[in-house]
């Protein structure tokens, strides 16, 4: 059912040849990630590849995979580009549209009942077109794909920014907006900047308290949220062998959160352990064929500073577990220092909720890990003082440790197993209370913990660490606690300490599962029929885009110059507007409101030039619209962080806003931004942020000029009759401005089909 032997054939015929090819060319030893981006050049990408500069490079990747809040708008492209059937492997996950609220069946159900037009849409989407689906309740994208799809030397793309956790079973998996994925659907290649190599040298062995997590919150504390941009992450050495597959997956899956590109470890004993656990020894046995191949060169691994452009070394044996936060990924600190860090900074040191699992953390290893502390709170007579609840990533790993009794411990510890789905980690969270916008702290073994990410509420603490942790902390209730040193008082009153976890890297007795979700396509899809109702408020064929309109913009506004952190969660935000993914007019209505407004500090309030009165972000755009005048959106670093959701580059389009001029862009929002014909620019000089006012009417001239390479000009007209020139660099290569010219990448396939 699930996996694809003849590709991955091919694949693998492919590799050997194609290593030695570029290997000549290149004339030095390669790493892993070269030969793998090497191994799947289009014919021709190779020449402008093997030159490394800053150009975008073509390629051909094997496989795509869509999670239902993304794969909505990615097939509504999808259907517009004229193909009949995907030309590589795709796959739906329905994981992300699921509320957690009391537990995983009452939960399931009724997210079958809420959303059940887009379940309808997306099945019958992917039946007709040839991509496999898999049923809500069957798991998290990335845990699925996994055990069922990822595969070592193997390049996949998939809509949704953690598609990396793949890296563990050595496959470059890259996040991207659903344009991208159309592209590759539709049979055309795809395209990266060829990436700066990152390489993460493990030595040592983790034990006791230290898990795989730790890596990972350890890497972003010494790489920040932007440190991994444009790189991708290569970790190699002792160190790198001794961790399991999923723990590998956890690593890369969280990569995400320091802007890397993709995470990636070499083809080892544990892949090999991991592919026959879930039924795939075949795939081990034509890996151990080209075994050479899968992993970077012995020299590079000897001398990494000579191959890679920036090294980090961790010592597993010395590293602590950390714990992350708040609000942000990379405030990382290790579990000794935590404790004065809550009480220095004023965060609530009572814990109120525990959360394990997620695609990030919710293997047989980390639910058993976890399940070994929660047996030993009932041994040893602890009560649980924080909520705690449980999210297996699967229905496969879901049903194995149910079978294996450790749902069973969790519940005598008080937990509550939610549906294998997205939930509290998306903002799916119908959390109790959440509305008093109480200062609260909860900790999670997910990957992000932005502002209002879990359940809403702006003054909820988030803070990230591994399954282990979260769940010794939720025993405590008390985020001051260092299960490594301190004791606890029981119901008898008695002090107790708890020991180091313990747990399995997979099960003994194998996986198992009674209907993992997944539903083959039919083999000739060509009378099926796609359902969208016209009524319908979720989902709404797409018109194109307008064409460049083949002059210098003038006379625009300025929307909104946002300060600080804007992510994707700021621009378009998740929780309750998941359920417009498949609706452009209706989710536009979220644009920009967690933006903090420069001028005023205010979210969701910005002037209207045309009233002078302050209104909201998408009114006040949507009153420009109507006028006919275009706008533009100024924005701090890294704009665009987080997720690969393109509604956040479809929303602005939509309502008309021009151009975005940021000091940085985060990779994949950049792309979705060209893909729908927007203009993406960064100022010259990052200072001129500073001199842009409230009532400038803007120009952007050179536009008929447009070309790689040169710069385009925005002029800032201020009130008071002077003027400011920006110089607006841009990356668009000569395809990326045709895209730009034709009002979208969409509406030249479609004219390429006509
Ligand atoms: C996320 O973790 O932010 C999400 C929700 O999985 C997103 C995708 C989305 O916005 O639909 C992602 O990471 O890309
Ligand atoms: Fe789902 Fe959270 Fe994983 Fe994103 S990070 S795929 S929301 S579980």
């Amino acid at each position: 059912m699930a996996f694809d032997i003849e590709m991955i054939k091919e694949v693998y015929a492919r590799i050997p040849g194609r290593i030695a090819a570029a290997r000549k060319v290149v004339g030095k030893p390669l790493t892993l990630t070269e030969k793998i981006l090497y191994a799947h050049l289009t014919e021709g990408a190779a020449s402008q590849a093997f030159k490394r500069g800053t150009s975008y490079v073509d390629f051909q990747p094997d496989r795509v995979a869509m999670q239902d809040a993304t794969a909505q708008m990615a097939l509504l492209q999808f259907m517009q580009a004229g193909r009949s059937q995907v030309a590589v492997p795709s796959t739906v996950h329905c994981d992300h549209l699921i509320q957690a609220e009391i537990g995983a069946d009452q939960d399931l159900s009724k997210a079958k009942d809420k959303n059940k037009e887009v379940y309808d849409f997306l099945a019958s989407v992917s039946n007709k077109y040839g991509i496999g689906f898999w049923k809500p309740g069957a798991g998290i994208i990335h845990q699925v794909v996994l055990e069922n799809y990822a595969f070592p030397g193997g390049m996949m793309i998939g809509t949704d920014s953690h598609t990396p956790n793949a890296g563990g079973l050595g496959m470059i998996a890259i996040g991207v907006g659903g344009a991208d994925a159309c592209d590759v659907m539709a049979g055309l290649p795809w395209e990266l900047k060829f990436p700066k190599l990152i390489g993460v040298k493990l030595t040592g062995k983790m034990s006791g308290w230290t898990s795989a997590k730790d890596v990972i919150l350890k890497v972003a504390g010494i790489l920040t949220v932007k440190g991994g941009t444009g790189a991708i992450v290569e970790y190699f050495g002792e160190g790198a062998r001794s961790l399991s597959a999923t723990g590998k997956g956890t690593i890369c899956n969280m990569g995400a959160e320091i802007g890397a590109t993709t995470s990636i470890f070499g083809y080892d004993e544990k892949s090999a352990a991991y592919l026959s656990g879930t039924g795939r020894s075949d795939i081990a046995a034509l890996a151990d064929g080209i075994a050479e191949h899968l992993t970077g060169d012995a020299e590079v691994y000897a001398n990494p500073e000579q191959y890679f452009d920036q090294v980090i070394e961790i010592n597993l044996s010395e590293l602590e577990p950390h714990v992350n936060g708040p609000f942000t990924p990379d405030l990382a600190w290790p579990i000794s220092k935590f404790a004065a860090a809550v009480r220095e900074n004023g965060w609530p040191a009572k814990l109120d909720v525990g959360l394990i699992g997620s695609c990030t953390n919710s293997s047989y290893e980390d639910i058993s890990r976890a399940a070994s502390l929660a047996q030993q709170a009932v041994d040893k007579k602890l009560v649980a003082k924080s909520e705690y609840t449980i999210t297996p990533g699967s229905e496969q790993v879901r049903f194995t440790v149910a079978r294996d009794g450790f749902l069973d411990t969790f519940d005598k510890m008080g937990g509550v197993v939610l549906a294998n789905a997205c939930g509290p980690c998306i903002g799916q969270w119908a959390r109790h209370g959440a509305e008093k916008q109480e200062k609260n702290s909860i900790i999670t073994s997910f990957n992000r913990n932005f502002a209002k990410r879990a359940d809403g509420n702006p003054n909820t603490h988030a803070f990230v660490a591994s399954p282990e942790i979260v769940t010794a902390l939720a025993i405590a209730g008390d985020l001051t606690f260092n299960p490594l040193t301190d004791t606890l008082t029981n119901s008898e009153g008695n002090q107790v300490r708890l020991d180091e976890p313990r747990g399995l890297e997979l099960p003994t007795k194998g996986f198992a599962v009674e209907d993992a979700g997944y539903q083959a396509p039919a083999e000739d899809g060509s009378t099926v029929q796609v359902l969208v109702s016209p009524t319908s408020d979720r989902l709404q064929l797409l018109d194109s885009f307008a064409a460049w309109e083949g002059v210098d913009l003038k006379g625009m506004k300025l929307l909104i110059k946002a300060k600080g952190k804007c992510t994707t969660d700021h621009i378009s935000m998740a929780g309750p507007w998941l359920k417009y993914r498949g609706h452009l007019d209706n989710i536009s209505n979220n644009m920009l409101i967690g933006a903090v407004n420069a001028y005023n500090d205010a979210t969701n309030s910005v002037k209207n030039q045309l009233t002078g009165g302050y209104g909201e972000v998408p009114a006040t755009q949507r009153a420009y619209k109507a006028a006919g005048i275009g706008s533009i959106v100024v924005g701090d670093e890294n704009y665009g962080e987080g997720s690969s959701r393109e509604h956040a580059a479809m929303e602005p389009r939509f309502l008309g806003v021009r151009a975005i001029l940021v000091k940085s862009f985060a990779r994949i929002h950049e792309t979705n931004l060209k893909k729908q014909g927007m203009l993406a620019l960064t100022f010259a000089n990052p200072a001129d942020y500073d001199l842009i006012q409230e009532n400038d009417v803007i120009d952007i001239n050179g536009l008929t000029t447009f070309a790689p390479g040169k710069p385009l000009e925005v002029v800032f007209h201020h009130a008071d009759g002077t003027s400011h020139t920006v110089v607006a660099n841009h990356t668009y290569n000569e395809g990326q401005i045709e895209w730009f010219k034709a009002g979208s990448a969409l509406n030249l396939i479609k004219a390429a089909k006509a």
